[in-house]
């Protein structure tokens, strides 16, 4: 395929133009030689689907000549930061580690355009298979350096040979974080439906094919490296009466216990709950008490899972959050951010404030060294109206963002003015890490680990989407994304 620089100047802004057109000169380069050892397995394989490894990648050379020009004002800003906080005892350099140690799985249904109950608007390039969709997801961790880890959904994205599976994402520095079970919705080939339920739907046989659906997917994972299984139903009532409250959470504690039988010795069990939505009235497992006794039911392989758009509104997430630390059965993290009542904003893009006081109870916990505190972090949110590698590029920079400034919390300052009941200064020893802008911390721990300085700069002036949009013309029919 060849490329034109016209597609990049009506794309690209003007001020990008020039570099853009070198880009397209050096993909064109590589794609000639195709000579990348890490990716040589691939040349010439035919994956499912049928594309060839000579599909347009986010070239590593480009991403170091933007970030040549970048550096610039990168070490300005950076020298600078470092000077202030060393006034105040703070190493800079301590943060970028902190930074560089921070990880965060990417929802595979994330790289896909999501929709409403109303609409889906398709976007250019869109994903058409699991292959494609590790492509895109390499070429955020590229930009990123802090996404490594992808988080399969099945059957969206159930391979037809796990191993080939494996390897192609090898090949791309990625692994394969918690599976996904789907039993909110009917799949193909199923004989039974979900319509009214899953695992705690009434009738035995339904409650034998989503268990079996489940026990699947921790066999996939197993063969794909994966190390945890998530479970969130969408089973629930929309009319008072519909279903028995007592009644549908014993069936559900019933079936969990025999997919918790199935899992490997190394493995965790997600739960995650969800206050409404697909049912409106009630949801089996609505609010992170149920979900904490329905953990400590199954046994110590079994945490909660905390998806930030699942909570009821106006509630006080830090606090759900201090309190499964507390008790010991904090599994993991869908981070997103709500206005409303939705999973489906980019995360910190609407109460930053909020994602900064959940990282504080985080690094807190991280600090105090509270025993068997290892959260799972993924982001699980729906991109309907941006490029959806871009928010996912900007959600995981939001949440090292959101890490790091938790870091530069004055906890002596904070623990003093708790003990001398001084709110007022309690609440100013947060401001000030919430107020201190670390972007030059994070820039340069993206610059060090070979990573994007300005990764959303970059990755527009790469061209990417706009070769994918040549590469994957719309197959009708595929739901990419979450609708
Ligand atoms: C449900 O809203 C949810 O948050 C669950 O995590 C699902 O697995 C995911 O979204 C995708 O539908
Ligand atoms: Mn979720």
């Amino acid at each position: 395929m060849q490329l034109h620089p016209t597609d990049y100047c009506l794309w690209v802004a003007p001020t990008v133009a020039r570099f853009a057109l070198w880009a397209n000169r050096r993909h064109r380069d590589k794609r000639d030689t195709c000579a990348q050892p890490e990716l040589r397995s691939n040349i010439g394989v035919q994956f499912p689907g049928g594309f060839m490894s000579t599909r347009f990648e986010m070239d590593e050379g480009l991403i170091a000549d933007k970030n040549h020009d970048d550096k610039i004002w990168l070490e300005e800003d950076y020298n600078h930061l470092g000077m202030r906080l060393r006034r105040r005892r703070v190493n800079i350099e301590d943060l970028v580690a902190k930074a560089q140690s921070f990880q965060v799985a990417v929802p595979s249904w994330g790289v896909g355009t999501g929709g409403t109950r109303f609409a889906r608007f398709p976007g250019p390039g869109e994903p058409r298979d699991i292959y494609e969709k590790l492509d895109d997801c390499s070429t955020i961790q590229k930009l990123v350096r802090s996404m490594p880890a992808v988080s399969l959904h099945i059957p969206w994205d159930k391979p037809e040979s796990p191993a080939e599976l494996c390897e192609f994402a090898h090949a791309r520095g990625l692994h394969f974080d918690a599976m996904n079970s789907n039993t909110f919705q009917d799949q193909a080939g199923h004989q039974l439906s979900y319509k009214f339920g899953s695992l705690t739907h009434p009738d035995p046989a339904v409650r034998r094919q989503a268990i079996d659906h489940n026990v699947e997917c921790i066999e996939i994972g197993e063969r794909l490296g994966s190390q945890a299984l998530t479970v969130w139903i969408g089973d629930g009532g929309n009319f008072a009466g519909q279903s028995h409250f007592r009644r549908a959470l014993e069936r559900y504690l019933e079936s969990m216990r025999q997919i918790y039988q199935a899992l490997p010795d190394n493995w965790q069990l997600f739960l995650e709950h969800k206050c409404y939505e697909p049912a409106f009235y009630s949801t089996v497992i609505n609010d992170w008490g149920t979900s904490y006794y329905c953990a400590s039911q199954l046994g110590p392989k079994a945490t909660c899972l905390v998806d930030l758009g699942h909570q009821a509104p106006n509630v006080n997430i830090e606090m759900i959050v201090a309190r499964l630390v507390q008790i010991g059965k904090l599994g993991g993290f869908h981070f997103n951010d709500s206005r409303y009542g939705d999973d489906d904003l980019d995360a910190g893009s609407a109460r930053p404030f909020q994602l900064f006081l959940i990282f504080n109870e985080l690094v807190d916990a991280e600090l105090e060294k509270v025993p068997q505190f290892r959260p799972a972090y993924m982001l699980d949110q729906s991109h309907n109206v941006t490029d959806p590698i871009e928010s996912l590029v900007l959600s995981a920079v939001e949440l090292t963002r959101s890490y790091v400034q938790a870091h530069l919390v004055d906890r002596e300052a904070l623990r003093e003015a708790q003990e001398k009941c001084d709110a007022l200064m309690a609440l100013a020893a947060l401001k000030q890490a919430f107020t201190t802008d670390v972007t030059p911390i994070l820039g340069m721990a993206r610059f060090r680990a070979g990573g994007a300085i300005d990764p959303i700069a970059t990755y527009r002036a790469s061209g990417y989407r706009q070769q994918k949009a040549k590469e994957r013309p719309a197959k009708m029919g595929v739901t990419a994304g979450i609708v």
